[in-house]
């Protein structure tokens, strides 16, 4: 049996992140991976950094032909970049009824670009995360969706969790990685925190970090793991990834998607706390 998945994002010329991420995550884990292009994120020398939205209606027929063709196990989004690519997408995982939606709420890339321009961001509140299985934010999605300064504790990240589980998600996962000391993510499911801890690796070459993790959930959720199974998963699988991440030419250079099967299993400490 092939597991499918299908990747709603943005392309990311350099090749860690966004869709590309997601492919490389999804063939690592076995998982047959589909995609719809919603933008193109590349520099140009000419023109600075450039975001290059793709046409609704080309977007449509990539999530139709993905999934008329394929079909999906497990659905993704990532970069979405506006209310009516959010608007829209919403409408697709309605009709697609795949019961595993992963929804990474993308909002500003590490290389510094605006993946979602801020008039969208209510409809991302209000259309899209109610319709998700789990929900992804990093700390500065989660205080944005949230509409205050920053989180800068793990205590802060716990009711952050579960204030975004107000708007439906049936998973909330905050993940901590731009905390001090160890790389805490807070799981909620409504009920109970499952706590994640993995060791700190030193390194500034994270991009594409959440895409992978998200990526790596999706493609574990579509071969049949429970919720907190595919985080676990996706956090040792995240952690060796980033651990031996590459610095090439210039700037925040990509994870390295192979390292969970190259390398050694890195582990990742999880204990439960009730609210
Ligand atoms: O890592 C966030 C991200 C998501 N999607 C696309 C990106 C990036 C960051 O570079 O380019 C397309």
């Amino acid at each position: 049996m092939m597991y499918r998945a299908l990747s709603i994002a943005g392309s990311a010329a350099r090749g860690g992140a966004g869709i590309q991420a997601d492919l490389k995550t999804f063939q690592e884990l076995g998982v047959f991976g589909t995609t719809a292009v919603t933008a193109i994120v590349a520099r140009n020398p000419r023109t600075g950094e450039g975001v290059f939205p793709q046409h609704i209606d080309a977007i449509e027929a990539q999530v139709h032909t993905a999934l008329k063709d394929i079909g999906a196990d497990a659905i993704k989004t990532g970069m979405l970049f506006t209310e009516e690519i959010i608007t829209k997408t919403a409408d697709w995982l309605k009709q697609s009824e795949v019961k595993n939606i992963v929804v990474d709420p993308v909002m500003i890339g590490k290389v510094g670009s605006v993946l979602l321009k801020d008039d969208a961001i209510e409809s991302m509140k209000t259309k899209l995360l109610p319709l998700a299985t789990i929900i992804t934010p990093n700390m500065p999605e989660a205080a944005q969706l949230l509409g205050i300064a920053s989180l800068n504790s793990v205590e802060q990240l716990k009711e952050a969790a579960k204030e975004l589980h107000k708007l439906g998600p049936k998973y909330v996962l905050v993940k901590g990685g731009r905390l001090e000391g160890p790389a805490i993510d807070v799981l909620y499911d409504g009920e109970k925190f499952y706590m994640l801890e993995a060791p700190r690796i030193d390194t500034i070459h994270t991009n594409g970090a959440g895409c992978t993790y998200s990526a790596a959930i999706t493609a574990r959720l579509a071969k049949g793991d429970t919720v907190p199974e595919a985080v676990i998963f996706a956090k040792k699988f995240i952690t060796a990834a980033i651990r031996h991440s590459f610095g090439f030419i210039q700037g925040v250079g990509p994870t390295y998607h192979a390292a969970y099967r190259k390398y050694d299993e890195t582990s990742c400490k999880v204990w439960v706390e009730e609210e």
